[in-house]
C-alpha cells in the first residue's frame, strides 16, 4: 500500500508529463531500499510508466544523473540505436525531473511485456543477467567513462568503505559495538582484501568503464520466456571497475538466501550460478578485459561481498541512518549475512 500522501501528489506529478489527473492510478512497486517506487497503470489496468521519486539525500546532485544518462544515450542513439536502455522521459517542458514542492521525481517508460524477478532462481537466469550487465558495459566502449559524474562520490571504493568504517568504530553507537565485537574483529582481520583493492587502484590495466554499480536480479527486466531484455536503475552508472559488477551478481546469485536471511547455515555457494555468471559476462567482456583484469575475476566476489558486509555493519553501528531497519537489528543481520557469504564464497574457490 502506499501511503495516501503519495496517491495524492502522484496525480500532481503526472500532470508534469500531461498525463490528465484520474486517467491513471499509481501503487507501489519494487523492492529497491533507497528511491520510493510506484507504477502507474492506465485505466486498463496496464503498466505504463515507472514513477520515482529519487533519494536526494543518498544521490545529493539529482542533475548529475541525468546528465550521465543524457551523455551515455547519446552515445547509443550514434553508435547502437538498437540497444534497449530505458531511460527516464522529459517533462511537457523539457526538464529532466518534475519538481513538486523542491522533490526529485521522474518517470521511466514501462517496457512492454518485461518484468522482474527478485530471486535468481537457475543458472540460466545468472547467465541471462550476467550477459545484460555484459553487454551493458561493452556499449559504452570508445566513450570516455570519465566524463560521467560521480552521483554518488566514492561509491564503490573500498578505502572510502573501509574509512567509514573505522569512523563509525570511533563515533557509532557504543552498545552496539559492544554487541558486534565479533563481527568487527572478522572485517578488521581481512583488510588484506582492502590492500589488494589500493593495489588494483594504482594498476593503469584495471580500466575504469562505464559500470553499473548495482547489479542485483531484480535490475534486469526478463521477457516472457525469461530472457534478460535490459538492465534498469542507472543511478549509479559512473566509471568504475570491472570487478565490481562481477562482484555483485556473484555477491547476490551465488546463494540461495538473499541478505537479508537469518538462517546464515544454509547460506552456500552454488557453483553452477558461478559458472553461468562468468560465461555471461565473458561473452561481451572477455575481449575487452586485460590480462591482469582476468586474474582478478575471483577477487570481485570478496571485494563486493566483503564492502556490503562492511556497509551493513558500518549502518548498524550508526544506528541505521543509511539503509533503515525495519526491525531492530536488522542491518546485523544483514552484515552477519554477508560475513557467512563471505566465508562460504572463500572457501568454494579453494
Ligand atoms: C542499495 O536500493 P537498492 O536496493 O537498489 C545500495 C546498494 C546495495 C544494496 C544492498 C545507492 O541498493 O549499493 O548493494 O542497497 N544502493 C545505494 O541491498 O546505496
Ligand atoms: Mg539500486
Amino acid at each position: 500500500m502506499i501511503p495516501m500522501e503519495y496517491s495524492g501528489s502522484a496525480q500532481d506529478i503526472l500532470a508534469f508529463y500531461g498525463i490528465p489527473s484520474g486517467t491513471h492510478s499509481v501503487r507501489a512497486f519494487g523492492t529497491g531500499l533507497i528511491h520510493t517506487t510506484l507504477i502507474v497503470e492506465d485505466a486498463g489496468g496496464k503498466p505504463a510508466f515507472i514513477l520515482q521519486r529519487v533519494n536526494d539525500a543518498v544521490f545529493r546532485k539529482p542533475l548529475d544523473i541525468s546528465s550521465n544518462l543524457d551523455y551515455l544515450g547519446k552515445h547509443l542513439s550514434a553508435n547502437h540505436p538498437g540497444y534497449l536502455l530505458p531511460l527516464p522521459t522529459p517533462t511537457l517542458d523539457g526538464q529532466p525531473y518534475a519538481r513538486p514542492n523542491g522533490a526529485w521525481w521522474r518517470i521511466i517508460p514501462y517496457v512492454p511485456g518485461s518484468h522482474a524477478i527478485d530471486v535468481c532462481e537457475r543458472p540460466e537466469d545468472a547467465y541471462e543477467a550476467a550477459l545484460q550487465f555484459g553487454t551493458f558495459t561493452s556499449r559504452f566502449e570508445g566513450i570516455d567513462a570519465a566524463q560521467l559524474k560521480d552521483t554518488i562520490p566514492s561509491f564503490h571504493d573500498l578505502s572510502f568503505r573501509w574509512r567509514q568504517f573505522m569512523t563509525a568504530l570511533q563515533d557509532g553507537d557504543i552498545e552496539r559495538i559492544r554487541e558486534c565485537n565479533e563481527e568487527v574483529r572478522t572485517l578488521r582481520s581481512l583488510a588484506d582484501i582492502v590492500d589488494t583493492y589500493q593495489r588494483i587502484c594504482k594498476e593503469p590495466s584495471f580500466r575504469r568503464r562505464v559500470t553499473h554499480h548495482d547489479t542485483k536480479i531484480s535490475n534486469v527486466l526478463f521477457d516472457e520466456g525469461r530472457k534478460g531484455l535490459c538492465v534498469i536503475d542507472l543511478d549509479t552508472v559512473m566509471a568504475g571497475y570491472a570487478i565490481s559488477d562481477l562482484g555483485d551478481m556473484f555477491r547476490t546469485y551465488l546463494s540461495p538466501l538473499n541478505e537479508e536471511s537469518s538462517d546464515f547455515n544454509a547460506i552456500h555457494v552454488r557453483r553452477d550460478f558461478r559458472v553461468a555468471i562468468l560465461e555471461g559476462y565473458s561473452e561481451r567482456m572477455s575481449d575487452l578485459l586485460s590480462e591482469p583484469e582476468r586474474r582478478m575475476l575471483d577477487y570481485a566476489g570478496e571485494f563486493m561481498i566483503y564492502m556490503q558486509a562492511m556497509r551493513f555493519l558500518t549502518d548498524h553501528i550508526n544506528r541505521d541512518v543509511y539503509y533503515g531497519a525495519s526491525y531492530p537489528g536488522q542491518n546485523l543481520v544483514r552484515a552477519r549475512n554477508q560475513i557467512r557469504l563471505l566465508a562460504e564464497y572463500r572457501d568454494s574457490l579453494r
